[in-house]
C-alpha cells in the first residue's frame, strides 16, 4: 500500500538533531539509546549485574512503605510484569479513597506552577481570577513529595515490587510529578505550544524506565482520559525510531490495528502502569478537570 508522505507540522516535527547533539554534549547519552528496545534490555540486564555484585552499587531498599494499593495480594507481581512485556499497559490497580482523598486536597491548596509561563496560583483562584484571563493547559503542582501519600507512594513496597520486577533491576530514581489539566476549550494548537502531551509520542527518559499513573479525579473520554497503542513499545518500525518520537495521528492509524488503541477511564483512584516507551497521549479535557499522579522510575 503506498502511503501518502505526511508534511512537517506542529503535531508532525521533524526530529531536530540540534537536540541529539546537546544531549549528547550534557551526557545524556540514554536519550539516544533508550529509543531501542534491545539497549533497554541490556542496559537492565547491566544494572542488575551491577547491583547484584558490586558493593558500590548495592542499594538501600530499607526505606518502604506499606502498600496503599488496595486488595494487592490478589495479583502475582510477574503475572503483572509479563502483563506490561506483551501489551505495554496493566490498568488493573486501585489507590485507596483515603489517600486519593487527602492528595486531592493538598493538590487543591499548594502551590501549582504553569511551566509554560510561568504563572503561580493556588487551585481556588484558578476558576476565579485566573480562567478568564489566562487560557492554561496544564499546572504542576509543587513539590509533590511534600503531600505524606505521595512520598509514600513513591516508596510503596509493592510498586516497587513491580518496577523492579519489569526494569530487571531496582529502581533508585523516581521522578515524581502531580498535575492538574484543565477542561477548557484551547486550540489544539495552544496546547502544543504550553507543552500538553495531547499527540501520540513515546517518551524516553533515560536507558530505561517505567511509569506508574494514578488518576485522582474520576476520568473519561471527555475529561483527558490517557490513550495508549498496545505492544507499541517493542513494535515500532525503524523509521519512527530515527525521527522524532512525537508523531501525528495518521501513522498511528496507518500502521497499528483500531483494536490496540486504548483508551483508560476510570474514577478517581485508578492506577495503570506504563512502559512509556510505547506510543502514548492524553485526550485534551473539555468537561472535567484532570488530576494525575505519575511516578517515572528509572
Ligand atoms: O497526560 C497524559 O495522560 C500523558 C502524559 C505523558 O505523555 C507524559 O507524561 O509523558
Ligand atoms: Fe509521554
Amino acid at each position: 500500500m503506498i502511503q501518502a508522505k505526511l508534511a512537517y507540522t506542529s503535531d508532525n516535527p521533524k526530529l531536530d538533531y540540534r537536540v541529539i547533539i546537546r544531549k549528547i554534549l550534557t551526557g545524556k547519552i540514554g536519550y539516544i539509546f533508550g529509543r531501542f528496545y534491545l539497549c533497554r534490555l541490556y542496559y537492565s540486564k547491566f544494572k542488575r549485574i551491577k547491583q547484584l555484585f558490586f558493593s558500590k552499587n548495592k542499594i538501600d531498599t530499607s526505606l518502604n512503605f506499606d502498600t496503599q494499593i488496595l486488595n494487592n495480594s490478589h495479583i502475582d507481581i510477574e503475572e503483572i510484569s509479563s502483563h506490561i512485556r506483551h501489551d505495554s499497559y496493566y490498568a488493573g490497580l486501585e489507590l485507596n479513597q483515603q489517600s486519593v482523598t487527602s492528595i486531592v486536597s493538598a493538590a487543591k491548596t499548594k502551590n501549582l506552577i504553569v511551566s509554560a509561563n510561568g504563572l503561580s496560583f493556588q487551585y481556588s483562584e484558578y476558576q476565579d481570577k485566573i480562567k478568564p484571563h489566562h487560557k492554561i493547559a496544564t499546572a504542576e503542582v509543587g513539590k509533590p513529595l511534600e503531600i505524606k501519600e505521595v512520598y509514600q507512594l513513591r516508596y510503596d513496597s509493592y510498586l516497587l515490587q513491580i518496577a523492579s520486577q519489569y526494569l530487571g533491576y531496582f529502581p533508585t530514581n523516581c521522578d515524581v510529578k502531580l498535575w492538574w489539566s484543565f477542561a477548557d476549550n484551547l486550540s489544539l494548537e495552544e496546547r502544543r505550544r504550553q507543552f500538553q502531551t495531547i499527540d501520540y509520542h513515546y517518551d524516553i527518559h533515560g536507558f530505561n524506565f517505567f511509569y506508574i499513573s494514578f488518576y485522582l479525579t474520576n476520568v473519561d473520554e471527555k475529561s483527558g482520559a490517557h490513550m495508549l497503542v498496545k505492544g507499541s513499545h517493542v513494535n515500532k518500525k525503524m523509521s519512527m525510531l530515527l525521527r522524532s518520537a512525537r508523531v501525528p495521528e495518521e501513522l498511528i492509524t496507518q500502521n497499528y490495528s483500531q483494536n490496540d488503541i486504548i483508551t483508560i477511564e476510570g474514577k478517581a483512584g485508578k492506577c495503570f502502569l506504563e512502559d512509556a516507551s510505547c506510543f502514548h497521549k492524553a485526550l485534551p479535557p473539555i468537561e472535567k478537570d484532570r488530576l494525575l499522579l505519575q511516578l517515572r522510575y528509572f
